[in-house]
């Protein structure tokens, strides 16, 4: 076995990626970004450490949420830009010892330094997932580094625009260090992976502070998924501080911007309406686009996951910023000093380009973020009241590349008229463009936009229950039928829990980390189900 992850929904045979990962992980890359994880987890011991001691931790904390970001699923297979970041973990743990009188015994992740890139590579090797040998403590660990992940993430964004809440940063430092832990036992840790959900509505609710007090509050909008005449970039991913300065800096160039995949619900936002040149969506959910980068003919900017490794016939065409990163593809360094980042090779690349060739045409409406679903909420209500509307169908979550999706479209063509589609995630390029109509002016499909959005669907829930004078949420006309893919999805999940939501349905498969006794807990506990037929379904679910 020269590697093992099984961190996403794609794990090879549902058991792991052992050989490559499916998503195209190597070797090299999967056991750096083991040995990048074991490094944060000391970087959490030092910082800790730093924090009881009452030493800023600014510095070590957000290195933590970077390099947690980084071992995302399909956000970075750069092995040279894991090397740096493991030698700045070094440097970073280096830094706090130097200001502290270190306890004698300290757990190897926070002693343990490789001379060079050799020592990397044998280290990585030694403590990887399969190191913990209890096949239970195995999976919670991971399903908390999951959730860490997700939340880090999250936190990366909101900290790009000036939001932070420490009480996030200090859960992570504590959770990192309980999973480095050989004694912790499942009912210490099971806590702890609750707990975990808790700051997973908070790190959402922070994201949903920073990017409505910047950019507005999401209203109803529809978004043009055909093309102009000019040549263009094609900005991917999660972060909407990168895609303002872009939009920034591409003003009076002659260079339009479209959004892909997750980048979808930037159009929501009232301030990004004011850039003429900021012209619609091009293609669907990340997977698609070995397809759609061919015919988009200017440069794409990844400012997140999810990236899929690049045909050379548009790699030249690749650029990454942020957390994401793809060896042989140009990066775009850092904001330095309060600085806007510099996407000016990325604009004059597009200049030489020929403008997006058409492969759709016509819109998609998206927008129902909680302020606005608010603002409707009236004739919500009134639609629940008279039973135009029987059930919410919660779609939200990840798409991803195997042909078993099919069944989230089919299930969305299948669902009873009276049903309404709240989702958010990439999770609805499976049935956004499908023409499911509306009921009394209200869209089947209410998108409240990225995944982290999904706080929004929560909101909406929290104020139905108000507004029906409901006790529990899970009295609610609500189903949930979510799609995972990487580990935002584990944190959102693990948040829905927190908030007391029961039953979700989750798919297409359940995660290959969760072990048969951690699943049962689960199942037992929350009632998380699996999916099976559409037929089977609707009828158990809905009718
Ligand atoms: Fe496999 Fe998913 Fe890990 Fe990639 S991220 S190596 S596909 S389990
Ligand atoms: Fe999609 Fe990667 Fe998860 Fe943010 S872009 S939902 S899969």
């Amino acid at each position: 076995m020269s590697m093992f992850c099984y961190q996403c929904q794609e794990a090879s045979k549902g058991v792991g990626c052992s050989i490559k990962g499916v998503c195209g992980k190597t070797p090299e890359v999967a056991n750096l970004q083991d040995l990048l994880l074991y490094t944060t987890k000391g970087v959490a011991i030092w910082s800790q450490l730093g924090a009881d001691n009452g030493i800023n931790t600014d510095k070590a904390d957000k290195y933590i949420i970077d390099a947690l970001f980084i071992t995302i699923t399909n956000a970075n297979f750069d092995s040279n830009k894991i090397l740096e970041k493991i030698k700045e973990g070094y440097a970073i743990q280096d830094e706090l010892k130097a200001q502290l009188d270190a306890p004698v015994e300290l757990h190897d992740s926070a002693v343990y330094r490789a001379k060079d890139e050799n020592e990397m590579e044998s280290k990585s090797l030694l403590i990887g997932i399969l190191s913990i040998e209890n096949e239970d403590i195995r999976s919670l660990k991971e399903l908390l580094t999951y959730g860490l992940k997700g939340m880090a993430a999250y936190g990366e964004h909101a900290w790009n625009l000036g939001f932070e809440n420490p009480e996030i940063y200090a859960f992570i430092r504590k959770a990192l260090i309980a999973t480095t832990k050989g004694d912790i036992t499942a009912d210490e840790l099971l806590p702890l992976v609750l707990e975990c959900g808790k700051f997973g509505v908070d790190v959402m609710a922070l994201l949903d502070k920073a990017n409505t007090e910047s950019f507005g509050h999401p209203e109803v909008t529809s978004v043009n998924i055909g093309v102009g005449k000019n040549p263009a970039i094609l900005i991917s991913g999660h972060d909407l501080k990168d895609l303002e300065e872009l939009l920034e800096q591409t003003q009076g160039t002659g260079v339009d911007v479209y959004t892909h995949s997750e980048m979808l619900p930037a159009h929501y936002y009232p301030k990004f309406k004011k850039y003429e040149n900021f012209v619609g969506n091009y293609g669907s959910a990340w997977w698609k686009q070995t397809e759609e980068f061919e015919t988009f003919n200017g440069p794409i900017l990844f400012t997140t996951n999810c990236i899929v490794p690049p045909k050379a016939s548009y790699k030249d065409r690749v650029y990454t910023t942020g957390a994401s990163g793809f060896g042989g593809c140009t990066h775009i360094a850092d904001r330095q000093n309060g600085q806007p980042k510099d996407f000016s090779a990325v604009i004059e690349h597009a200049k030489k380009c020929a403008a997006p060739t058409e492969i759709e045409s016509g819109s998609i409406v998206g927008g129902f973020a909680h302020n606005q679903v608010l603002q409707l909420a009236d004739k919500v209500v009134d639609a629940v009241k008279s039973g135009a509307v029987n059930k919410f169908v919660v779609m939200a979550g990840c798409d991803g590349r195997m042909k078993d999706r099919e069944y989230y479209t089919d299930f969305a063509n299948e669902l009873p008229k009276d049903t309404v589609i709240l989702t958010a995630g990439c999770a609805k390029y499976r049935y956004n463009k499908l023409p499911l109509g509306d009921i009394g002016g209200i869209p089947r499909v209410l998108d409240a936009g990225q995944c982290n959005d999904s706080y929004s669907l929560a909101v909406t829930a929290l104020k139905l229950k108000e507004v029906f004078e409901l006790e529990d949420i899970n009295d609610l006309p609500i189903v949930y039928n979510i799609a995972w893919y990487e580990q935002k999805a584990v944190i959102v999940l693990l948040a829905l829990l927190h908030l007391g939501v029961k039953k979700i349905n989750l798919g297409p498969t359940l995660p290959a980390f969760l072990s048969p006794n951690v699943a049962k807990i689960l199942i037992d506990t929350f009632g998380i189900g699996a999916i099976s037929t559409v037929e089977e379904d609707i009828k158990n679910w809905i009718v």
